[in-house]
């Protein structure tokens, strides 16, 4: 999902239509490279570049790309069968590029980041489904440790909750954007990956449907996500993330699982800092960690000034709009919100919904005094994530 460089820690949001939206929130991994690719795997776009393959190609070009595409996948042994029902369908999109050329980066406010995705109504929906799915995403959590609070968020985020999915053939997204080519290897290893889940059998290629930047499903998946993370909640062989929400759940749940999530602990919660307190202790690298208790030593309190837990738990301290905003503590789920999507505002509106939907809300605009309940859980051993891209 993820095209726009939404750097860690930048808070440069994509401000366009729906579908450029949601080609800031998803994961992309790909086959070649680790599962712990962050999210945003996609390069930036150089900015005022909007040339098809710098304008070398014209779209009239685009069947013979087509054809060498096919030879490609014959060549990493996709089968015949698969590359007949998916190539057969395979046409040139033009709003997909008037869509990527579109993307308009702003800097905006966390609040008013927040104000935009989590409105009062999605937080009322999101409570609602909750309670409607229960059954289900109880079972997604007890198989792989993650609270169906966090599911629920992501469901919410994403497609708010299976309600907007977008409608492109994948194939033809896919390839189009390759095409395109400022990001050509990128969109090429995808295009792989979505060739690889229908030859698999997890999905049929009319299945393949996603947004104009081939993002997948209730969950968004990309296509290399999919293989990487997706998985068959309800047991019927198939990974359905469009239209069973077994599967979303499941699958949603076995990304986090995979990127180290701790079923015991919550993402974080907002802090007030001290007055003296120093800017350099903010970030998210390994070397910025330190105990819950360190931070409380220094004299950050809740929002409210109650004194915060004297813990262990692995903490970081974040401010996304410099110290002049708004400070919160996170852990590690936090971070593996982050692989998911590596923008700091999009995992600090996850963990704000998920605490919204289970009625433990973090004031989602600055200035609310309601009291902080995600106290931190005891410490988890202090074992280096198995992926991180937070070193240095
Ligand atoms: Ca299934």
């Amino acid at each position: 999902m993820k095209l726009s460089a939404l750097a860690v820690l930048t808070p440069l949001i994509i401000l366009s239509g729906c579908a450029a939206q949601k080609a800031t929130s998803g994961q992309t991994t790909t086959p070649s490279t680790p599962a712990t690719q962050p999210a945003a795997a996609a390069p930036a776009a150089p900015s005022g570049k909007t040339s098809l393959a710098e304008q070398g190609r014209d779209p009239a070009e685009f069947p013979a790309y087509i054809e060498q595409l096919k030879a490609q996948a014959l060549a990493q042994g996709i089968s015949q069968q698969t590359i007949d029902s998916t190539f057969a369908n395979i046409h040139f999109v033009d709003r997909v590029i008037n869509s990527d050329r579109n993307q308009l980066e702003k800097k905006i406010t966390l609040d008013d980041y927040l104000t935009r995705v989590l409105p009062e109504w999605k937080i009322k929906q999101g409570q609602e489904q909750l309670q409607n799915n229960l059954p289900a995403l109880t079972k997604a959590s007890d198989r792989y440790g993650v609270q169906p609070q966090f599911i629920v968020a992501l469901w919410a985020m994403e497609s708010s909750f299976g309600k907007i999915q977008g409608k492109e053939d994948v194939f033809s997204a896919l390839a189009t954007l390759a095409f395109e080519g400022r990001r050509e290897a990128f969109f090429t290893k995808e295009f792989m990956s979505a060739l690889k889940i229908v030859d698999s059998g997890k999905a049929s290629s009319d299945m393949m449907k996603g947004s104009w930047a081939g993002a997948m499903g209730q969950s968004q998946f990309m296509p290399s996500s999919y293989l990487t993370y997706g998985a068959d909640g309800n047991g019927d062989g198939k990974i359905d993330i469009w239209k069973n929400t077994d599967d979303v759940f499941a699958s949603t749940a076995n990304y986090l699982s995979k990127e180290g999530w701790k079923g015991d602990q919550g993402w974080g919660q907002e802090v007030k800092l001290p007055a003296n307190f120093d800017g350099n202790l903010t970030g998210l690298k390994n070397n910025q960690m330190h105990p819950a208790r360190y931070w409380q030593q220094l004299g950050v309190t809740q929002v409210d000034g109650s004194p915060l837990a004297s813990t262990a738990t692995r903490a970081w301290m974040i401010t996304p709009d410099d110290t002049q905003g708004r400070a919160f503590l996170v852990y590690d789920n936090f971070r593996t919100i982050m692989h998911w999507n590596r923008s700091t505002y999009f995992a600090l509106s996850i963990g704000m919904m998920a605490d919204a939907v289970t009625g433990a809300q973090t004031p989602v605009v600055s200035g609310a005094t309601t009291p902080v309940q995600n106290i931190p859980a005891p410490s988890a051993p202090l074992a280096p994530a198995p992926h991180n891209p937070f070193s240095g």
